[in-house]
C-alpha cells in the first residue's frame, strides 16, 4: 500500500470525488516515483494510473510500481481522456494551480459528462511532512552543500569573480554525487551583498566585503539550501555589527522552532530583535520556508502563515539585513522539526569568517 496514495484518497472521499487528476511534475514524482517530464496521474478511490510518452515506457514501468502504466497514441491528454471515460468517473478532481487553461478546456470540452472540481495545493498539502525516506534525501543533500562551502572557501580570494565561484561550487556538487544545484547559485560581494538575490555576475571579489554565498544541491529531487557570508580581509565594526545582529536573530528563531509553535511566532522571534536593533525595514522578506521536491514549499516563516509545526517538516531559517549601496548579510539553515525541537541539517560554521 502507497501511504502517500491513501493521503490523497482520504480528501478524495472528503469532497466526494471518483478520482484526480494530477499534471504537476513533482506530485507525480511524489506519488508514482516517476521522475519524466511529461506525464499525467489518474489517481480514483480505488486504482491509479499513469500515463506518459513513448521516450519514458520503460522508465515509467521500472519506477511507478503499482500503476498501470498507459501509452497515448498522440497527447497525454488524449489518453486521459479516453481513460476518464472507460472508468467512467462522475466527478474529477484537478489541480487548479498548475492546469494550464487550455487543457482544462480541452478535458471541458472532451468529458461533457464530467464534472471538474478544482482542488488547491492538495498533494502539496500532503507533502508538508516528510517521510524517513525524504529526510534522508535532504539530510544528504545538505551534507553536500556544506562540503561545497568548505570547498569554496579555498578558492575564493581576491580578483577572483563572482560567477567563477559559483560555477566552482556547481561543479563541485555535481562531482559529489548530486543531481543539479538547487537554483541559480548566490554570490553577492561588496554593494551588491545588499540584493536578497543577488545572482553571481562577473563582478570581481575586493578586499574589505562580505560575500553572501547562497546555494544547495539536489539530491533525488530533493533540494538543499544554505546561505553563508564571509568576509575577504577584516571586518569593520559595521561589519561586525550587523553580521552579529543577523547571528543573534537566527540563533533566536532556531531556538523557537518546536512541534506546536506556529510559523508565524517563528518569523517574529527574529523580526523582533531585529527590529529593536533599528533594522526591521531591512530585513523585507520572510524568515524561511520549506523545502522537499521544490525550492519553495509551504508552510514559511513567515508574519502571516498561522501553520502549527509538525515533526517531520523541514524549512530554512534565514534572516538577513540588507543596507543598499553598502552590502548585506544573511545567514540560513536548513532546518527539520522533530519530535521536541530541530536537528540542523546545515552543518558548516556560522562564526564570520575572514578570508
Ligand atoms: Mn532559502
Amino acid at each position: 500500500m502507497n501511504i502517500r496514495i491513501e493521503k490523497v484518497r482520504e480528501i478524495l472521499k472528503k469532497n466526494g470525488l471518483d478520482g484526480l487528476i494530477v499534471t504537476k511534475q513533482q506530485n507525480w514524482q511524489y506519488l508514482s516515483g516517476f521522475t519524466g517530464t511529461n506525464a499525467a496521474l489518474i489517481i480514483t478511490t480505488g486504482d491509479q494510473y499513469l500515463v506518459t510518452d513513448f521516450r519514458y515506457l520503460e522508465q515509467a514501468a521500472e519506477q511507478a510500481g503499482g500503476f498501470h502504466i498507459i501509452k497515448p497514441f498522440a497527447l497525454v491528454e488524449d489518453a486521459v481522456v479516453d481513460q476518464v471515460k472507460k472508468l467512467g468517473l462522475g466527478r474529477l478532481g484537478f489541480e487548479d494551480d498548475n492546469l494550464t487553461y487550455h487543457l482544462y478546456s480541452t478535458y471541458k470540452e472532451k468529458l461533457p459528462g464530467v464534472e471538474l472540481v478544482p482542488l488547491h495545493e492538495t498533494v502539496e498539502n500532503v507533502r508538508r511532512v516528510k517521510d524517513q525516506g525524504e529526510i534522508a534525501s535532504l539530510r544528504k543533500a545538505a551534507g553536500i552543500t556544506d562540503e561545497a562551502f568548505d570547498y569554496i572557501l579555498e578558492i575564493i580570494g581576491p580578483g577572483v569573480r563572482e560567477v567563477d565561484i559559483a560555477l566552482e561550487i556547481e561543479y563541485f556538487i555535481k562531482k559529489k554525487g548530486a543531481q543539479k544545484s538547487a537554483f541559480d547559485i548566490i554570490v553577492a560581494s561588496g554593494p551588491r551583498a545588499a540584493l536578497p538575490h543577488g545572482v553571481a555576475t562577473d563582478k570581481k571579489i575586493q578586499a574589505g566585503e562580505f560575500i553572501v554565498l547562497d546555494f544547495g544541491a539536489v539530491v533525488d529531487g530533493y533540494h538543499a539550501d544554505m546561505t553563508r557570508t564571509i568576509i575577504l580581509g577584516r571586518p569593520s565594526q559595521q561589519h561586525c555589527r550587523i553580521y552579529d545582529l543577523v547571528l543573534r536573530a537566527q540563533e533566536r528563531a532556531l531556538e523557537a522552532i518546536k512541534p506546536g509553535v506556529k510559523c508565524s511566532a517563528v518569523d517574529l522571534a527574529a523580526r523582533d530583535l531585529i527590529s529593536v536593533e533599528g533594522y526591521g525595514a531591512n530585513f523585507g522578506h520572510g524568515l524561511g520556508h520549506s523545502v522537499g521536491l521544490e525550492i519553495h514549499e509551504k508552510p514559511g516563516f513567515t508574519p502571516k502563515d498561522e501553520t502549527i509545526l509538525q515533526p517531520g517538516m523541514v524549512l530554512t531559517v534565514e534572516p538577513g539585513i540588507y543596507l543598499s549601496g553598502w552590502g548585506g548579510v544573511r545567514i540560513e539553515d536548513l532546518v527539520l522539526v522533530t519530535g521536541d525541537g530541530i536537528e540542523i541539517l546545515s552543518k558548516s560554521p556560522k562564526n564570520l569568517i575572514e578570508l
